[in-house]
């Protein structure tokens, strides 16, 4: 089994419409920057469908294989378990959090996106794996995000003495990263501080940087 809150300290997210050179080639440069998950969310203007959304599902996959680096799949189910992916992150309007453990199975990672103390307890109750909580700044990656409300949520979670691993997510920079930790948070997800920069690799390894602790001992 991994561990997964170490996985969960730099969590990389993307698919085809987030990045500025292909896929692969930013996902090779990020797992060099130090990434520790990869999320493929397919989604957006122009997003691929069928069979080129599989086969680019397969090629990160195999990359991430190459490197021991965890590959989830958001929202889409059925390709997680046909191409037997790690896991799954699911937000509060897909799926029910219980129906999609009793498909993919008590073995393989299950992220959900909470918004408040309630949705993360029925989630815990549910076989969540970890818990997503954004956007804790404002983002124009999610056409439908909601209002960002920074790192309350997590604090609160952490004070009533909630154990989940939990990664913030939205509007994270390299600059605003470590905010998110020193909330309580086991790490951040990112699409656009590493699939937009001009060096993915740069990117990676400053987004990595600022989250692990300086002489922590690294898992
Ligand atoms: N989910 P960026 S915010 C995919 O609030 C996603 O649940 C969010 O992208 C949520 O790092 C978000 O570019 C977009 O802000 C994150």
């Amino acid at each position: 089994m991994i561990d997964l809150r170490a996985a969960l300290r730099v969590y990389f997210i993307m698919g085809s419409a987030n990045c500025l050179k292909a896929p692969a080639e930013v996902l090779k440069e990020a797992i060099s920057g130090g990434i520790t998950l990869f999320q493929f969310r397919e989604k957006g203007e122009g997003a691929l469908t069928g069979a080129e959304k599989y086969a680019l599902a397969k090629e990160l996959q195999s990359i991430c294989r190459n490197h021991q680096i965890p590959f989830l799949v958001n929202d889409d189910i059925e390709l997680a378990i046909a191409i037997d992916a790690d896991g799954v992150h699911i937000g509060q309007e897909d799926e029910s959090v219980q129906t999609v453990r009793e498909r993919i199975g008590a073995n393989k990672i299950l992220g959900v996106s909470v918004h408040s103390p309630e949705e993360a307890m029925a989630a815990v109750r549910d076989g969540a794996s970890y818990f997503g909580i954004g956007p804790v700044f404002p983002t124009n990656t999610k056409a439908d995000a909601k209002p960002s409300r920074g790192t309350t949520l997590i604090e609160e979670l952490r004070k009533d003495g909630c154990e989940m691993p939990i990664v913030g997510i939205g509007g994270i920079t390299i600059e605003n990263a470590r905010s998110i930790i020193d909330a309580g948070a086991d790490g951040v997800s990112v699409i656009t501080a590493i699939s937009q920069a001009e060096s993915p690799l740069e990117a990676a390894k400053a987004l990595r940087n600022s989250v692990i602790f300086k002489g922590a001992v690294e898992s």
